[in-house]
């Protein structure tokens, strides 16, 4: 028998600035949201940070100076991790902005057609990437308050899963 939580969001036209935590965007467990239209800025660690959960979809975010990254690409500056399972770092072509990578150089969109054409590796064990990365930032208006999210949803994602003790007989 399986038995499963799972939630559903979609988190949109956020400013994810760091405030009071380290980290920008945290899940935990949790599977199946959207996140689309957020900035995410300045924060000390990384700016988005998937503990564990899969399906979840990221794409037309910006990601401003993350995990100490700068005006160019640092590979040991990455701005997001994913320790999850199959969650999208782009959708129908489109990924998110990253502004390091973007800005690494003026050659790395050859065909100009506004994706940066190096997928952007985000760190973790889940190997994942973002393989259309924006050449341009999403246009995203400024909230007027800075806010630090962290969204964590670590009892809505239990997943019990009841195995079954199969019995064989041999003759
Ligand atoms: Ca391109």
């Amino acid at each position: 028998m399986d038995f499963s939580f799972k939630i559903s969001i979609t988190l949109l036209w956020n400013t994810v600035y760091t405030a009071t935590t380290p980290l920008g965007i945290y899940l935990l467990n949790s599977s199946g949201c959207t996140f689309r239209y957020n900035l995410i800025k300045n924060n000390t660690y990384y700016g988005f940070y998937i503990e564990s959960g899969s399906r979840n979809t990221i794409y037309y975010n910006e990601f401003y100076y993350n995990n100490g990254s700068g005006d160019s690409y640092d590979p040991s500056k990455i701005q997001a991790y994913d320790g999850g399972s199959n969650n999208l770092w782009n959708l129908s072509g489109y990924g998110n902005y990253w502004h390091d990578w973007a800005m690494n150089n003026n050659t790395n969109d050859i065909d100009n057609n506004g994706i940066v054409d190096f997928p952007y590796k985000i760190d973790g064990p889940a190997g994942a990437r973002d393989y259309y990365p924006l050449k341009s930032g999403v246009i995203i208006p400024e909230t007027l308050h800075p806010i630090s999210i962290i969204v964590a949803f670590a009892l809505l994602g239990i997943f019990l899963k009841a195995s079954k003790i199969r019995r064989s007989f041999l003759t």
